[in-house]
């Protein structure tokens, strides 16, 4: 076996890497540093291998193209496992197996798994160097395409080991990308070790292990035993014209709009308002000495996805991702240029299609994998926030729960105060998207938007939600949106993206006592005055009460659908809970 020189002397990475090269048995070891020679050079061989393709560098320079196996798209949810002690710490939300008979499974599956490949030794921080938030992972991979897609989503390289130390406290990480058969595709977390083994998959939501893997699914098992919050959230800042600044977190479902809310250009009418991004898809909080909730975001890089992103509906994405970008599964033009559905008005009339096939518009299926992907550094973002790398974070006066449903859901109402902000939360649910293997569009709970990525009992992940209330002394108010509601004949009652900046505002305002509102059976909605139309086309009061209608028979349905999920989670189920849901459908 070839071996580069370790760059790290820390003996329990030294150890580490050892046993798993032992059980891999690759024909060399790669320990990255994060360097742009190191970069240049496995682009370079990333290319030569056929992994990556050099895109046009004239109209996008410094970007590349992935392909990946078509049985390999999106997230696979029913392959991904929570291996803690018991299957009561794991919860009837997760898939579980005892951790013992998992280790049995993979060690079988990864043993030689390397052989003939290069074993990739890949450090890297979630988290700003130096935050008390921050964690180390390291992640051994055989695939050239995660090494460098780490190197863009996360603070990869040396860094990591300037914050480690001499400690032994970081995430095990193993992925053995195998034959991407499904059948040995795992996804298998084991919280009471902080270590991760992936199988048989080469998607960035099962491989890129920092993200959901560590930084929400072993992330919010290590939050509630160490007293913080690891959320499906993206975080930003709103200024107004005076320069008061607010921030906000926001947690939606998987490819419900995060990173367009994140990245919104406000409408002309709202001209001195800024909006600057902290994150696009995670929130580490924790309760700060100043009594606030303080957020971090543990990404460096966005995975985003392409379909429907375009000048309008993001244009900050679309800067973002005009250089040094690695895309999966769009589609490409002749000029190896990028396209995807929604990217144009009018697709170009010859493509070559996300699995490298002739496509056409005349073509029956989509050019781009609606699950696309691109991979791109945060600093790219015009409206990027500087203090995305402050290690003290920054403090939330907002957090939403936003969801994506045809029906019932108003376009947004605030809770009357914490407990019911995490009844509005626990109960959220909205419609599945490509973002994860299965049907698109069914109606699911989804509380928090975690279903997929809480890596513990959801019950007892409610009760840490409500016990962090004695450790605020300002806590942030709480808020419920949907975007996506339609009238009977299917169209969109609220017109989202920019003018989303409306609804924002009125959340800000809210929090600084700014806008009045009325209290309604969910909770607090904006009077036809708190709320700002002027500019709209083809809006008015008449528009947003149908968007704000609250209908009773709707919600007397609403109501017995959650209680599928209390009655799945009755034994560790809060009270509150339960006390909450009485109250909403005495007020119904
Ligand atoms: C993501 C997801 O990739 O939620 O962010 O699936
Ligand atoms: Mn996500």
């Amino acid at each position: 076996m070839n071996s580069q020189k370790p760059n790290t002397s820390n003996p329990a990475v030294l150890r580490w890497v050892e046993e798993t090269a032992h059980l891999t048995q690759p024909d060399q070891i790669y320990w990255c540093n994060g360097s742009e020679e190191e970069k240049n050079a496995l682009t370079e061989e990333a290319v030569a291998r056929g992994v990556l393709i050099k895109l046009n560098q004239e109209k996008l320079p410094g970007c590349y193209y992935h392909r990946s196996n078509p049985s390999d798209v999106a997230r696979s949810e029913d392959r991904t496992f929570i291996c803690s002690e018991t299957a009561d710490d794991a919860g009837p939300t997760n898939n579980w197996m005892a951790p013992a008979e998992m280790h049995t499974k993979l060690r079988a599956l990864c043993t030689g798994a390397m052989r003939g490949r290069t074993l990739y030794v890949v450090p890297y921080l979630m988290g700003p160097l130096g935050s008390s938030l921050t964690k180390v992972g390291i992640e051994i991979t055989d695939s050239i395409y995660v090494v460098l897609s780490m190197r863009i989503v996360t603070r990869m390289g040396q860094i990591a080991y300037e914050q480690l130390g001499a400690g032994t406290n970081f995430n095990r990480g193993l992925h053995c990308m195998l034959d991407l058969d499904p059948q040995k595709r795992y996804i298998a977390h084991f919280p009471w070790e902080n270590a991760i083994i992936s199988t048989s998959s080469n998607y960035g939501g099962n491989v890129l292990l920092g993200k959901k893997c560590l930084a929400l699914r072993i992330g919010s098992a290590l939050a509630q035993k160490e007293g913080w919050l690891a959320e499906h959230m993206l975080i930003l800042r709103a200024e107004s014209p005076t320069g008061e600044r607010t921030y906000v977190a926001g947690a939606f479902p998987s490819a419900c709009g995060k990173t367009n809310f994140a990245m919104l250009v406000p409408p002309p009418h709202f001209a001195g308002w800024k909006i600057r991004t902290i994150g696009d898809d995670i929130a580490w909080m924790k309760p700060d000495a100043d009594g606030r909730l303080h957020a971090i975001n543990p990404e460096n890089g966005y995975f985003g996805v392409a379909p429907g992103t375009n000048m309008a509906t993001n244009p900050n994405a679309m800067a973002t991702i005009s250089h040094d970008t690695i895309y999966t599964n769009v589609a490409l033009t002749p000029d190896l240029d990028v396209w995807w559905e929604g990217k144009t008005k009018e697709p170009p009339p010859n493509l070559t299609d996300w699995k490298g096939q002739p496509w056409t518009p005349e073509s029956k299926t989509p050019a781009a994998h609606p699950n696309s992907r691109f991979a791109a550094p945060m600093t790219n973002n015009p409206a990027y926030a500087p203090e995305a790398n402050d290690p003290n974070g920054v403090p939330i006066s907002a957090i939403i729960f936003g969801c994506r449903r045809t029906t019932t859901m108003p376009l947004v109402y605030q809770a009357f105060n914490w407990i019911h902000g995490v009844f509005i939360g626990a109960t959220l649910s909205s419609e599945t998207t490509a973002a994860a293997t299965g049907a698109v569009g069914q109606v699911r709970r989804d509380p928090m938007a975690m279903l997929p990525f809480c890596g513990y009992n959801m019950g007892h992940y409610f009760r840490h939600w409500l016990r962090m209330r004695k450790k605020l002394l300002i806590p942030p108010r709480i808020f419920h949106v949907n975007w996506f509601r339609r009238d009977e004949k299917g169209k969109y009652l609220w017109p989202g993206f920019g003018e989303n900046m409306r609804v924002l505002k009125w959340i800000v305002d809210r929090c600084h006592g700014h806008a009045d509102a009325r209290e309604a059976a969910l909770g607090w909605v904006p009077g036809p005055r708190d709320f700002d139309l002027t500019g709209m086309e083809n809006f008015d009061a008449m528009n947003l009460a149908k968007a704000q209608e609250i209908n009773l028979e709707e919600w007397r349905r609403e109501s017995l659908a959650n209680d599928e999920l209390s009655f799945k989670l009755h034994s560790e189920l809060p009270k509150e809970l339960a006390y909450q849901r009485e109250l909403l459908v005495s007020r119904l």
